[in-house]
């Protein structure tokens, strides 16, 4: 079977995350981690560790079929690739920030003023779309020190917990896009190596939804059973089994993580004792 050849960073804020989607998904990867290719055993394909800004031009030029990167990256530059599935790590945001010490009214401060950013696509589109007229200064790095040194009065950069942007004195003021990290494929990758992509989504997604459910077990006094049925539905609806105790069910079911204390709650209002939270392995969708 054709290999599909996967693009991911070869160091730096997405490769951890990358390569351990590959492992979760039970995609060996044979010799070695972070070497310039790496061939899995057990699965079509072949690993490529390049630098992230060199995986779009990759993909859209065929060297690579699919490719891991932040989707800041595709959305500075348009290639022709698109986005298949989202992985939901790496997730940072780009906005504009100030010096702490100036007033903020609206996006009109903007008006006139020097913008540094390694972003200028993303921002001459906001510029455009909100009427704003500002001066665009490109540098490559070190984008949050150009207002201090009197390089620019403002800068558009990736805010993540928001810590540099604090301790180089300056404020976030307004959130122009959202990012996070999204796996590209080429236009047109043929049927068979399509294939093998519709297989590796599916395993992310199993992964993912394992990683976001708990599987939870709990006694239940009878006579609350369809009450906490209701709180906790689960993918089809639970199991019930009659514990060697009257009056009482053991009752198995699948929990969200987003959801977990306030059903923990509800369950412990309505009289659920012996509650378990197990961790899901993997999770089959279909
Ligand atoms: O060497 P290579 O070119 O491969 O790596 P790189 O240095 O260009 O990229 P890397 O590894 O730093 O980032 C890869 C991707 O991670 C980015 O394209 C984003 O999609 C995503 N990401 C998520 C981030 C951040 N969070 C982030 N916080 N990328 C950069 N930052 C930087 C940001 O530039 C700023 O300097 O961290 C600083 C802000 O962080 P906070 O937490 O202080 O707000
Ligand atoms: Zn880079």
């Amino acid at each position: 079977m054709e290999k599909l050849k996967i693009a991911i960073q070869k160091s730096g804020r997405l490769s951890d995350n990358s390569l351990e989607l590959f492992t979760e998904a039970g995609i060996n990867l044979t010799n070695g981690n972070r070497r310039l290719i790496s061939v899995s055993s057990n699965f079509p394909v072949e690993l490529l560790f390049i630098r992230d800004d060199d995986i779009p031009q990759y993909v859209a030029d065929k060297v690579a079929d699919i490719g891991i990167v932040g989707e800041n990256v595709i959305l500075e530059k348009l290639y022709p690739v698109r986005v298949v599935h989202r992985l939901g790590f790496a997730r940072c945001r780009l906005s504009l920030a100030i010096p702490k010490s100036e007033d903020y009214f609206s996006r009109d401060y903007f008006n006139g003023k020097k913008i540094a950013t390694s972003y200028p696509g993303i921002l001459k589109k906001y510029l455009t779309d909100n009427h704003l007229n500002a001066d665009i200064h490109h540098i490559s790095g070190s984008v949050e020190i150009a207002p201090g040194i009197g390089l620019a009065d403002a800068i558009f950069d990736i805010v993540s917990s928001g810590s540099t942007l604090i301790s180089n004195g300056l404020k976030e003021v307004e959130k122009v896009v959202d990012s996070e990290a999204v796996l590209i494929a080429s236009n047109d990758l043929g049927e068979e190596k399509n294939k093998v992509l519709d297989n590796l989504i599916f395993r992310f997604k199993a992964v993912k939804a394992a990683h976001s459910n708990k599987y939870i077990v709990l006694n239940a006094p009878n006579d609350k059973l369809d009450q906490i049925i209701n709180v906790i539905p689960g993918m089809k609806s639970p199991t019930v089994m009659s514990l060697a105790l009257p009056g009482w069910s053991s009752v198995h079911s699948v929990l969200n993580e987003s959801e977990f204390w306030d059903v923990i709650d509800k369950l412990k209002e309505l009289g659920a004792q012996g509650i378990l939270v197990i961790p899901i392995e993997k999770m089959i969708l279909n």
